[in-house]
C-alpha cells in the first residue's frame, strides 16, 4: 500500500514553506511506520512545483493522498486538490492541519476532500489507516469530520490529546534530503532546520489559532529533555548545524525550559547553534544563561505593540513598563532579538469592538526605534492583524461584518490589510505602512554584523518589496472610505530574489502562476 503525505506547492515568492520540512507530517509517518508494516510513505515537500507534485501523485497513484495545510495556502490548495482528485479519483484524500482542523466544514464543503482530521494527527491517521487496510468502516475512526450520506459534514467521536509526547517516535527525519530545504533566513551557521521541543500554548492572544488545538487538555504538552537532545543529536550526525525550536513558547514553564538547554549543552557541539520563540513576560536571567550556554543565540520575541491598551486589548500579557529590562536580561547574555510587531488590531471590551488607532500604531514604531537605538532589537517584522480561522480575531471580525469577501484569497499574506476597518483613512493606513516599513529597513541595513551575511539581502529586499507594494496600493480602489483588499490584476516586470511579496502573491492568485499552471494540467491529463 503507497501513502503520499504532502504539503502543498509553496508558491514561488513563499520562502518560509521552503525553509524545513514540515514536522507534522514526518511526525505522521514515523508514528504510522512503528505501527503498521507495508505501508510505503512518500513526503512530498512545498518545494515541489505544482507540476511536479502532480506527476508524482499521478505516477504513484497511492491508495491515501494526506496533505498538510495552514489557511493561507488554502486558496492555493482548492485547484490543488480537484486536480489531485480528477488524476486519481479511488485515491483516499485526507486533510489535516491547522486549516481542516479550524474549518473542517469549509474545507469539506468547497474542495473534494475525503476525511479532515482534527487537530493531532498520529493516532487517528494510524487508526485510519489500519481501518482502511482491512476493509472496515473509516466512520468509526475519531477525530475526524467527513460527508455524511445527504452531503452535511459529520464529525466522529473526540480524540483526546496525546499526553506523554515522548510516547511518539522522533520524526521521521530519514524521508528527507535536507539538502531540498533553503533552511532559516537567519542563521548563524548552517545547514539548518527545525524541531518543536512542546505542543501547545496556556496563553490566548486574540490574533492567534491556537484556540483550535484546545478541544482538548491538557493545552501544553512538553517532550523530555532527553528526548529533545536525542533528535537535536540525530540532526547534528546529519550535518545540521543550527535548529530553531519551533515551539510557540520557550520559556512558558522554566524548569523545563532550563533542563532543555543544559541537555543541548552537554550535546557538547559548539559549533551548533539554536533560536527559538519567547514571551517577554517570562524572560529572566538564569534562563537566558541557560540559553546561552546552549549556544542559543536569537530568540523571537511577539512584542506586537508599543500600545498598553493595545496589549491589553489583544489578551498579550504583557507590561510594557517591562520590555526594556527582559530584553536587556536578554543582552546581557548576548542574545539577539527578532520582534514580531503587529498593526490594526481589533478587539472586543465591554463597550463593543475596540479598534487599534494609527496614533497606536506610531506607538508601535516609536517603541521599535527607540528599542532599536538602544541596541536591544536586531531585527523585527510587521503584520497587518489578520484574522485567521480559529482565532478570537476570526470570531470578532465575523460578528461585526468584517470579513471580506475574498476571504481565502485575502489571507495569503499578512501583507495584505484583510480587514476593512471601520472609519480609517487610507492616507492613514499607507503613512503607518510606510512609517513601520522604514523602520525594518532601518534596522535590516544596521545590522551588518557577520552571521547577517545570508539575511541581510533577503530582508531588505523583503522591505523593499513591501514598500514598493505599499505605493502600487496607493493607486487602487476605495469602497466608501475604506480599504477593500482585493485580488488586483497587475501586470508588472518579474522582481527577483526569494522574500515573501505581496506583489507576487496577488500575481499568483490572478492566475499569472500557479493556478494558471493547475489548469493548464487538468486540460492536459484528463
Ligand atoms: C512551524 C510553523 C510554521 C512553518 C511551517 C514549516 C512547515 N513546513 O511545516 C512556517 C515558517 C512555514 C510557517 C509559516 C506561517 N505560519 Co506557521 N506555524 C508553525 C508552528 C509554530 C508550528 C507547526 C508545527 O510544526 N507544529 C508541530 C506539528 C507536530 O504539528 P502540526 O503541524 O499541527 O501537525 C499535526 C496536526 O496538525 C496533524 N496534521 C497536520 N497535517 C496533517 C495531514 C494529515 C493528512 C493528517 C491526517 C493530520 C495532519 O497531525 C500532526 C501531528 O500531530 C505553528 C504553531 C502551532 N502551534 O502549530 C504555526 C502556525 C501553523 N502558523 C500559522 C501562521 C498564521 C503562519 C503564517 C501565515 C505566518 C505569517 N504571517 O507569515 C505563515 C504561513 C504559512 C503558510 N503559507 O501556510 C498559524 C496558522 C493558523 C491557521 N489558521 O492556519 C499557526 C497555527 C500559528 C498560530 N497559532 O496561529 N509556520
Ligand atoms: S501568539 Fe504566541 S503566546 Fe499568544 S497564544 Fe499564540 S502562541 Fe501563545
Amino acid at each position: 500500500m503507497k501513502i503520499i503525505l504532502a504539503d502543498p506547492p509553496a508558491p514561488s515568492w513563499n520562502t518560509y514553506m521552503r525553509s524545513f520540512p514540515n514536522l507534522g507530517l514526518l511526525y505522521l509517518a514515523a508514528h504510522l511506520r512503528r505501527n503498521i508494516s507495508g505501508v510505503k510513505i512518500l513526503y512530498l515537500d512545498a518545494n515541489h512545483s505544482v507540476e511536479q507534485h502532480l506527476k508524482i501523485v499521478a505516477e504513484e497513484r497511492p491508495s491515501i493522498y494526506g496533505l498538510s495545510f495552514a489557511s493561507p495556502l488554502y486558496a492555493v490548495v482548492k485547484p490543488l486538490l480537484r486536480s489531485v482528485r480528477q488524476l486519481v479519483p479511488r485515491t483516499l484524500i485526507v486533510c489535516g492541519g491547522p486549516h481542516p482542523t479550524a474549518d473542517p466544514q469549509g474545507c469539506l464543503n468547497d474542495s473534494p476532500i475525503d476525511i479532515c482530521c482534527i487537530g493531532e494527527g498520529e493516532e487517528t491517521f494510524t487508526e485510519l489507516v489500519k481501518t482502511f487496510l482491512s476493509g472496515g468502516n473509516l466512520t468509526i475512526v475519531g477525530g475526524i469530520a467527513y460527508r455524511g450520506p445527504r452531503g452535511e459534514v459529520v464529525f466522529s467521536t473526540r480524540r483526546p490529546v496525546i499526553h506523554d509526547l515522548d510516547s511518539i517516535p522522533l520524526p521521521a527525519w530519514d524521508l528527507v534530503d535536507l539538502r531540498r530545504f533553503r533552511g532559516l533566513r537567519q542563521a548563524k551557521s548552517g545547514p539548518s532546520t527545525a524541531i518543536t521541543a512542546s505542543r501547545g500554548c496556556a496563553f490566548n492572544c486574540t490574533f492567534c489559532s491556537n484556540p483550535i488545538w484546545k478541544n482538548a487538555t491538557p493545552w501544553v504538552r512538553r517532550r523530555s529533555p532527553e528526548k529533545i537532545a536525542e533528535e537535536v543529536e540525530l540532526l547534528y550526525r546529519r550535518g545540521i548545524r543550527e535548529i530553531y525550536i519551533r515551539s510557540d513558547l520557550m520559556n512558558d514553564k522554566l524548569d523545563w525550559a532550563i533542563a532543555v538547554f543544559d541537555a543541548l549543552r552537554d550535546l557538547d557541539h559548539p559549533d551548533l547553534y539554536f533560536q527559538c520563540n519567547l514571551h517577554l513576560s517570562r524572560i529572566t536571567s538564569d534562563f537566558a544563561k541557560s540559553m546561552r550556554r546552549a549556544g542559543c543565540w536569537l530568540c523571537n520575541v511577539g512584542l506586537e505593540s508599543g500600545s498598553q491598551r493595545v496589549l491589553n486589548g489583544i489578551k498579550k500579557k504583557t507590561k510594557l513598563v517591562e520590555v526594556e529590562t527582559r530584553l536587556q536580561t536578554l543582552k546581557d547574555q548576548g542574545i539577539k532579538v527578532y520582534a514580531f510587531m503587529m498593526m490594526y488590531q481589533l478587539w472586543e471590551s465591554n463597550n463593543g469592538l475596540e479598534i487599534e488607532t494609527t496614533r497606536e500604531v506610531f506607538r508601535s514604531i516609536r517603541l521599535v526605534l527607540s528599542l532599536w537605538f538602544k541596541r536591544l532589537l536586531m531585527q523585527m517584522s510587521w503584520a497587518y492583524a489578520t484574522p485567521y480561522p480559529g482565532s478570537d480575531l476570526y470570531r470578532i471580525c465575523k460578528k461585526y461584518g468584517l470579513l471580506p469577501r475574498n476571504f481565502d484569497e485575502s489571507l495569503v499574506s499578512s501583507d495584505i490589510m484583510t480587514i476593512p476597518i471601520p472609519g480609517l483613512s487610507r492616507f492613514e493606513i499607507m503613512a503607518a505602512r510606510l512609517a513601520g516599513l522604514l523602520t525594518q529597513l532601518l534596522l535590516n541595513m544596521s545590522n551588518r554584523e557577520r552571521y547577517q551575511r545570508h539575511a541581510l539581502v533577503p530582508n531588505m529586499e523583503h522591505a523593499i518589496v513591501k514598500l514598493r507594494q505599499l505605493l502600487i496600493d496607493f493607486g487602487k480602489p476605495f469602497v466608501g472610505g475604506k480599504l477593500v483588499p482585493q485580488i488586483s490584476r497587475i501586470k508588472a516586470p518579474q522582481i527577483v530574489g526569494g522574500a515573501t511579496d505581496l506583489y507576487r502573491a496577488r500575481r499568483y492568485l490572478d492566475g499569472h502562476e500557479g493556478v494558471s499552471e493547475l489548469v493548464q494540467i487538468e486540460t492536459k491529463t484528463v
